[in-house]
């Protein structure tokens, strides 16, 4: 089969706006890593929408490093596939690679995470949540789990990824809720790059350097899950004596915030590929898409994650 193939509307040799002559479209996708339970949930969801959407998938985990995904990138222009997809692991220094996608007529969506580049003609679409709100919204449970208090809450924060969109996100969306009441002091803030081992390492330094921590915001469920650890080592009650406030809601976030040990989470869903395929097929099928495709996410207490928890998928 040469030429036009009317499901796919397009030539086999304009990549921008059609898919090879065996009519299969070829999606190569860069990921970040495998740092976090969110994103092994988001990569199982990637895969298997692509298995359900006929779409072959070429997968490539980057492991944290803004390096290996460039070099993943270049490799799928050299591939020639169909769509690119991936998810930057942090904002800046992609124009170059995008630009080549672009002149390759290879097109490109984000996914999950954002770039900071100008030139928005870049990439198709960005598809993923809002973190400024999310951040948002673990002050927003914050200012509220303290009204009427006027002693001094001494909050550590424990951010993502350096450089990454929800590290910087997360980070500034909370200190603009908080920052009008100044009883909200944030005493100490550092990288725990979203793992589980980093948020412990990093939690049991502030927890000796800071006699009296009040609140610790998490930007994800694992370096939460990984400072429980360190404060019950140091002798305290996670959820009693320093309040967890994290964001994702990941199975093993909502299993600790339904014990008590987590107070707040924020959620952020990982679901992003059966959303992702739908917009690659638009966008090979020429059609117009919206710049930027939210995710629907809401946020849960110990009570509604006891009520969440028998259906959570990831
Ligand atoms: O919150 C974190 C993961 O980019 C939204 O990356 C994602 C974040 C998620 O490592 O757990």
């Amino acid at each position: 089969m040469v030429g036009t193939l009317s499901a796919c509307g397009g030539e086999s040799d304009d990549a921008g706006s059609g898919t090879k002559d065996d009519g299969k479209i070829t999606m190569g996708f860069a990921q970040v890593g495998a740092e976090s339970g969110w994103r092994t949930a988001n990569t199982k969801s990637i895969q298997e929408a692509a298995t359900a959407a006929g779409i072959e998938l070429k997968f490539s985990d980057a492991q944290q490093k803004q390096e290996n995904q460039i070099k993943a990138i270049r490799s799928y222009i050299a591939q020639k596939v169909d769509i690119i997809a991936f998810s930057p692991v942090v904002e800046s220094g992609w124009d170059t690679v995008l630009k080549e996608a672009k002149d390759a007529k290879i097109p490109v969506i984000l996914t999950d995470r954002a770039v900071d580049s100008k030139d928005t003609t870049l990439y198709k679409t960005f598809i993923g949540s809002d973190f400024v709100l999310e951040g948002k919204k673990a002050g927003e449970w914050l200012v509220k789990e303290y009204t009427g208090k006027t002693d001094t809450v001494n909050i550590v924060e424990l951010q993502g990824t350096t450089g990454s969109a929800p590290a910087n996100d997360r980070k500034s969306g909370f200190a603009d809720v908080i920052k009008a009441d100044p009883k909200f002091k944030v005493i100490a803030s550092q990288t725990g790059d979203f793992t589980r081992a980093k948020g412990k390492e990093v939690m049991e330094a502030f927890l000796k350097a800071n006699p009296k921590i009040d609140v610790l915001y998490a930007h994800n469920d694992d370096m939460g899950l990984g400072a429980i650890e360190a404060i019950e080592a140091a002798g305290k009650k996670p959820g009693v004596d320093i309040k967890i406030i994290t964001v994702d809601a990941v199975k093993d976030g909502m299993t600790a915030l339904a014990a008590g040990k987590i107070s707040y989470i924020v959620e952020c869903s990982p679901l992003l590929g059966p959303q992702l395929m739908d917009l690659a097929k638009k966008v090979l099928k020429g059609e117009t898409i919206p710049q930027r495709v939210l995710t629907e996410e809401s946020a849960f207490t110990p009570e509604q994650a006891k009520a969440a928890l028998p259906d959570r998928k990831y």
